[in-house]
């Protein structure tokens, strides 16, 4: 009998149109380009440019037929067991990024809630010109006041908030890209014992804290994922280090400190760094993209594949961060 598989993530050459052709393909993420030019609702462009040679696309398979359409301004694409979303926001429709970002995950929050897959498993958010603005002005503190008010005003029917990456896409790109994964049965949140969970971060950092879960453990059939949050050099809620080379160090510490807790509440020797997966990379200054790829060969065993992406990190002080999503079984 065939193994039956939720989900397989892998980065492909080719671009995403060829990749479309394929109806077992739930989505495709291209790099370096606006998410505003999506052409196809499986097909999510994502601005942040590729930093190594290669260019590759990243890609979503599943089991079965995959269903695709609209839904206000959200893309969607489903299989039986789950849904991708995606929605971009061109940002001259809004006083700011905090109206934006409200917008967005009320649109979010509609959509799960009439959808048969209701329960994000994790949430990635590309914001252009994130560090841009000064104090609580700054574009990440409006994102996360919005998207704080816009959940909160609905927190008795909504689960937790799930893992999640946030990254800062181009200051001249005109979209805040909100996307998603869902499915029909909740997933489990896991916290990382060597950092404070996100929504208890002290006030320095912004008015309203940032709304995620360090990962979320998706079960889907028999078949197990773990969804890694942006992990940075944060220890405790401070930031360690002032160099990119510790920074990947501590961030890779991180990760493997999530992942132990993952094992130890599933009572099971997966996830571990090695098992099937993707993890992407990013970087803030595109000169330091060799130094994090060498270091990051030293830590991170071949068979898990990567992509290096430019992007700017949330905090001024973090230089590198990454995300992943890696197999259980
Ligand atoms: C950190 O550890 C890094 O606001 O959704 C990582 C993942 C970070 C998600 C978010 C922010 C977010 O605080 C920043």
């Amino acid at each position: 009998m065939m193994l039956e598989h939720g989900l397989r993530v892998s980065y492909e050459a080719g671009s995403a149109d060829t990749w479309l052709h394929d109806s077992a393909v739930l989505a495709v993420f291209s790099f370096g380009q606006s998410p505003l030019l999506a052409n196809d609702a499986r097909h999510v462009p994502v601005a942040l440019p590729q930093l190594d040679d290669n260019p590759v696309v990243e890609v979503w398979r599943v089991d079965g037929t995959v269903r695709s359409g609209s839904w206000e301004q959200l893309s969607w694409a489903r299989s039986d067991n789950m849904t991708m979303g995606h929605l971009a926001l061109n940002l001259q429709d809004f006083g700011g990024m905090l109206e934006a970002s409200r917008h967005a995950y009320e649109i979010v929050q509609d959509f799960l809630r009439q959808s048969q897959h209701h329960c994000p498993m994790k949430i990635w958010n590309y914001i252009p010109g994130i560090n841009v603005g000064e104090g609580d002005g700054e574009c990440y503190r409006e994102f996360c006041v919005g998207r704080a008010e816009a959940w909160s005003a609905d927190s008795s029917e909504q689960p937790a908030m799930p893992a999640a990456t946030a990254i800062g896409s181009p200051e001249d790109e005109h979209a805040l890209q909100v996307y998603f994964l869902a499915t029909a049965l909740p997933g489990t949140n896991v916290e990382n014992p060597r950092q404070v969970n996100a929504w208890h971060y002290p006030r320095q950092y912004g008015p309203r804290s940032p709304l995620f879960s360090r990962g979320t453990l998706m079960q889907v059939n028999g078949d197990r994922h773990f969804l890694i949050s942006g992990t940075a050099s944060v220890v405790g809620h401070e930031t360690h280090h002032d160099n990119t080379a510790d920074q990947v160090h501590e961030s890779i510490r991180n990760v493997k400190s999530l992942l132990a807790e993952a094992r130890r509440l599933q009572g099971s020797e997966h996830p571990v760094l090695g098992d099937a997966g993707m993890l992407r990379v990013y970087v803030r200054d595109p000169s330091e993209y060799e130094q994090v790829r060498r270091v990051l060969e030293t830590l991170i065993p071949d068979q898990v594949q990567r992509v290096y992406l430019q992007g700017d990190i949330c905090r001024v002080d973090l230089l590198t961060e990454v995300d992943g999503i890696v197999a259980c079984n």
